[in-house]
């Protein structure tokens, strides 16, 4: 199986030139010149969609070097247990996820909790393109420009008391669009947290879009966080409700096996997970396959720059 792999380099980005090389993408695939059939857990429907255009300017601080992973493994190959645990389930099962009406709640130790319609949410903020890089635990890894806002921008809506110390983030858990509710691998709500200085820097991105078109449903439509210096866990999908504790929220996968996924979960490759190194990753979309060289994994995925300094004096073997 081959794909047209058009690895585009950072210095072409445009949001505009990416929704193109988007778009001929489609046409190609409609016009059946990628000559085979598709591989079984690349979704037809993904392609067919018709996704909504977000109009985002592309932030020059957080465009990465690394070649951006193609829009088709972003969109088909996906972990969201609401729809499944195979990677290829999201893209095949997320259609039945309804992203409008949606309202996010943001309560807990605020001024100002509030309701917001989703319509509301995507204008508060003007829509930055951010090129991040994504760790996922089990040792994988994209290049995707997301679409949103710093979360500081609404967490400075709502007025923090003094005693908020956390942020904890609860996805959509409806039994009738989530398949994958069925199976009780994780106690639902899929629920994940952040101290609050984490859930305020900069790099923490309340998105709606990759690519410059709105989330597709198998990446966490409508609303979700993005933390690239974390494990892709962290990153909550479809978020319904902020809330804000003084208390450490337990989250889901630390409730799953607490000794395996703690709650910091920062990318770093000197802790090793319990059954497995976290020293190298493998590329997704890697022009060169399997016969790709993996790489490096880096220290908070080569965003100690801007994270580091909130974690100094940590024992991060401890607080991992
Ligand atoms: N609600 C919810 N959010 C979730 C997950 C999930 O299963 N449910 N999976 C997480 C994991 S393990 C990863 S790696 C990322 C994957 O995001 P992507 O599919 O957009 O790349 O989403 C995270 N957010
Ligand atoms: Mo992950």
């Amino acid at each position: 199986m081959r794909f047209i792999d058009k690895t585009i380099l950072p210095g072409d980005i445009t949001p505009q030139a990416v929704f193109e090389n988007r778009r001929n993408l489609i046409k190609a695939a409609a016009a059946g010149s990628f000559g085979m059939a598709l591989a079984p857990w690349f979704s037809r429907e993904a392609l067919a969609a018709n996704p909504e255009k977000l109009s985002a300017v592309l932030n020059q601080a957080y465009a990465s070097k690394d070649g951006l992973t193609p829009y088709k493994y972003v969109t088909t190959y996906n972990n969201f247990y609401e729809f499944g645990t195979d990677k290829a389930d999201p893209a095949e099962y997320a259609h039945t996820l309804q992203t409008r009406p949606w309202t996010i709640s943001i309560e807990g130790l605020v001024k100002k909790p509030v309701t917001l319609d989703i319509d509301a949410l995507l204008k508060l903020a003007p829509m930055e393109e951010r090129i991040y890089r994504m760790r996922c635990v089990e040792g994988w890894s994209m290049v995707i420009p997301w679409d949103g806002y710093s979360l500081s921008k609404l967490i400075n809506q709502v007025e923090p008391l003094g005693s908020a110390k956390y942020v904890e983030f609860i996805s959509l858990a409806d039994k009738v669009q989530m398949p994958g509710l069925k199976s009780k691998i994780i106690d639902w709500p899929y629920r994940e947290g952040l101290r609050m200085d984490e859930a305020m820097n900069p790099l923490t991105l309340l998105t709606f879009g990759l690519y410059g078109e709105v989330l597709p449903k198998q990446n966490g439509a409508p609303v979700r966080i993005v933390l690239p210096w974390k494990y892709g866990f962290k990153s909550a999908k479809s978020i319904v409700k902020i809330r804000f504790t003084e208390e450490m929220p337990k989250t889901s996968w630390s409730q799953f096996d607490a000794r395996e996924y703690g709650f910091y979960s920062n990318v770093n490759p000197q802790v090793d997970h319990p059954r497995w190194s976290q020293a190298m990753e493998r590329r997704i979309g890697d022009p060169k396959g399997v016969f790709a060289p993996k790489i490096k994994t880096q220290m908070f995925n080569g965003y100690a720059e801007q994270v580091a300094s909130m974690y100094a004096g940590m024992d991060l073997k401890k607080f991992y």
